[in-house]
């Protein structure tokens, strides 16, 4: 007999790298759901393409793992703050969570968001000091600030209460003491067990459920996955979802599914209390209703926190258009976005105007990684440079404003407060510590972030940690200006030559290697100075007496700068856009539109 004083439901939240993942690896391999010899591949949960790529997480997902005769449902988070609405969309799903805070590292700015939504939502977490085989890992420290922060953010006595554990998901182990034996994940599992409360509700109400994420199978379609808040269900039975405008329609259950590890199980049935997939509601959406066709009900609807940044889809009319790929014709494009709309809820998407779709998210990477999908796809589309979305606050023109984290050798420190400052940052915090490394908080606008990451990298030659999250709506701070260097732009269209790439290198850093092929309006790398130029990267050497065979092949070339699809963002200039094709990725300067040009390009 289903009995859900066995169900334990429990999400995993944690800043980015904190070990989220690499947790679940662990928790998977030792709960006895892998034969003997069957290994878990690293970072098991991070199943999506992208996630494999980058090396994080980007979609919240759930596995089931049983333990002695309980059935733990664990959702594994995104750390990066672009995708923090992942978090605060499966937050009510859960009965408590796992926050990770790396021991050495302590508490970062996304700590404080995942565990500030948390409490907010009254549920109690329990604290994993995580990675303490690191070598300079300070669990006593990283415990304490941990410790100040649920302070902070006005955590409830029994919050405050919250129970502790240290633990490294990459050793295998985790100890109640740092003082015990260091073997297995027995002691996670066993306070996950003792901490965290069985799921409310009643096996025998009418059966109530809220569609907190969607899948999507070709054979059965849409699936709605949710924790069950009443009752139970059958397969072949019917329920009504209710959508967010009240309409209700009657649907039969199909399939009802689970997890078992990282195998999808189908169930006869399912209670109270459990964390499943439904499908046969063809069009539901995130935040629907299921429930009895006897006793309907609407749940309220989940809440996010609203995107701050837009990207325009502009109609696409390059020279190269629709040789590599679907030539994007805006109707193809809408309909992809509009599909996108529908499970992506933290993207609004805005189709007010014939000439381009508005796409708006919480961050470059948020934005990038839809993009980056669409290409590979096949579409092929230009986008223009992101901006931020203002909001009238009570007659005060406002913008976006956030804290920013960094870490740098110190010899870095001097050049990033300079630009910082100069990008109307506040410095907040400034520290350098024994090892040299100088940790500083800024609390910036949204605005004056863009197009510095590029920069930051290369100023602290890679070696500086910028992570910032989103904090809240401030007065406008003035103008701000962007990059500081102008652009070196082709004159003309061909291939690119070996021979006008060492002639052109003193210019600036180039974008593009000899054999690419260019156009003319092609932005082909940056300019040392602040203006722009028109260049000739096609340009052939004169062929004389003196000339020696081969000679062309023995310039030496500095490599040319790639560009992520995110960093491509993240550099241009509201007069260029990023051209994304299946196969490449261009900068070119665009016309100006004759508002904006009235607006000075700003
Ligand atoms: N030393 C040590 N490294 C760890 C431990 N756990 C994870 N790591 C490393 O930390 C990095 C990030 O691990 P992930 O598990 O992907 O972290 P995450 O919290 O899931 O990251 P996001 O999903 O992107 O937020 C990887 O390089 C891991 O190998 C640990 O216990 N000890
Ligand atoms: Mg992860």
């Amino acid at each position: 007999m289903y009995k859900p004083k066995y169900i334990r439901n429990i999400a995993i939240i944690a800043h980015i790298d904190h070990g989220k993942t690499t947790m679940l690896d662990a928790l998977l391999a030792q709960s006895k759901i892998f034969r003997e010899n069957e290994k878990v591949p690293e970072r098991a949960m991070d199943s999506y393409d992208q996630e494999k790529e980058r090396g994080i997480t980007i979609f919240a997902k759930h596995t089931s793992l049983y333990f002695d005769e309980y059935k733990i449902n664990i959702i594994d988070t995104p750390g990066h703050s672009d995708f923090s609405g992942e978090v605060e969309r499966v937050l009510g799903m859960v009965n408590s969570v796992l926050l990770l805070v790396d021991a050495q590292e302590g508490p970062m700015p996304q700590t404080r968001f995942v565990l500030s939504q948390a409490l907010k939502m009254g549920l109690c977490p329990i604290v994993v000091l995580n990675k303490i085989d690191r070598p300079n890992a300070n669990p006593d420290n990283a415990l304490n600030l941990t410790f100040d922060l649920f302070v902070e953010l006005g955590a409830t006595n029994e919050q405050l209460d919250f129970a502790v554990i240290y633990a490294s998901g990459l050793g295998g182990f985790a100890a109640k003491e740092l003082t015990d034996p260091r073997t297995d994940m027995r002691p996670l599992f066993e306070m996950i067990i003792d901490k965290v409360p069985a799921p409310p509700g009643n096996l025998e109400l009418p059966f109530l459920m809220q569609a907190s994420t969607l899948s999507y199978d070709s054979f059965v379609g849409r699936l709605a996955c949710g924790r069950i808040l009443e009752g139970t269900i059958k397969k072949g039975q019917s329920l009504t979802r209710v959508d967010k405008d009240g309409n209700h329609t009657t649907h039969r259950i199909v399939r009802i599914e689970g997890y078992l590890g990282l195998r999808k199980v189908e169930m006869e049935e399912a209670g109270v209390g459990d964390i499943v997939n439904l499908a046969g509601i063809p069009d539901i959406m995130i935040g629907d209703t299921l429930c009895d066709p006897t006793q309907v009900v609407q749940l309220p609807p989940i809440h996010l926190s609203a995107p701050t940044r837009s990207i325009e889809i502009p109609v696409y009319n390059s020279p190269g258009a629709g040789r590599q790929g679907t030539p994007g014709t805006m109707n193809k494009i809408r309909d992809r976005l509009l599909q996108e709309k529908k499970a992506n809820i933290s993207l609004k998407i805005e189709m007010t105007r014939d000439d381009c779709v508005e796409v708006c998210g919480r961050g470059e990477l948020h934005l990038a990684v839809l993009l980056e999908a669409m290409r590979r796809e096949g579409y092929e589309f230009i986008i223009s440079k992101p901006r931020v979305i203002l909001k009238d606050i009570d007659g005060v023109q406002s913008e976006p404003m956030e804290n920013v984290h960094i870490e740098v050798p110190e010899q870095y420190s001097g050049t990033v407060i300079e630009e910082l400052s100069r990008r109307r940052g506040e410095m907040r915090h400034l520290q350098t510590n024994e090892h040299g490394i100088t940790t500083m908080q800024f609390y910036t606008p949204t605005r004056g972030l863009m197009g510095y990451r590029n920069d930051f990298l290369t100023v602290t030659r890679g070696l500086g940690i910028l992570t910032s999250i989103f904090d809240s709506y401030g007065p406008w701070k003035g103008p701000i200006e962007g990059r500081t260097r102008g652009v070196l732009v082709s004159g003309n269209s061909g291939r690119v030559t070996g021979y006008a790439c060492f002639n052109l290198q003193d210019r600036g850093t180039l974008f593009v290697g000899p054999g690419t092929e260019v156009y003319e309006g092609m932005v082909v790398g940056e300019n040392t100075r602040d203006n722009d130029l028109v260049i000739n990267v096609t340009k052939e050497k004169q062929l004389t007496n003196i000339r020696a065979a081969g000679s062309d092949e023995n310039v030496i070339l500095t490599p040319p700068r790639q560009f992520t699809l995110e960093q491509a963002i993240d550099f241009i200039n509201e007069d260029e856009v990023v051209e994304i094709t299946p196969k490449s990725l261009r900068l070119r300067k665009r016309a100006l539109s004759e508002n904006e040009r009235k607006r000075g390009g700003k």
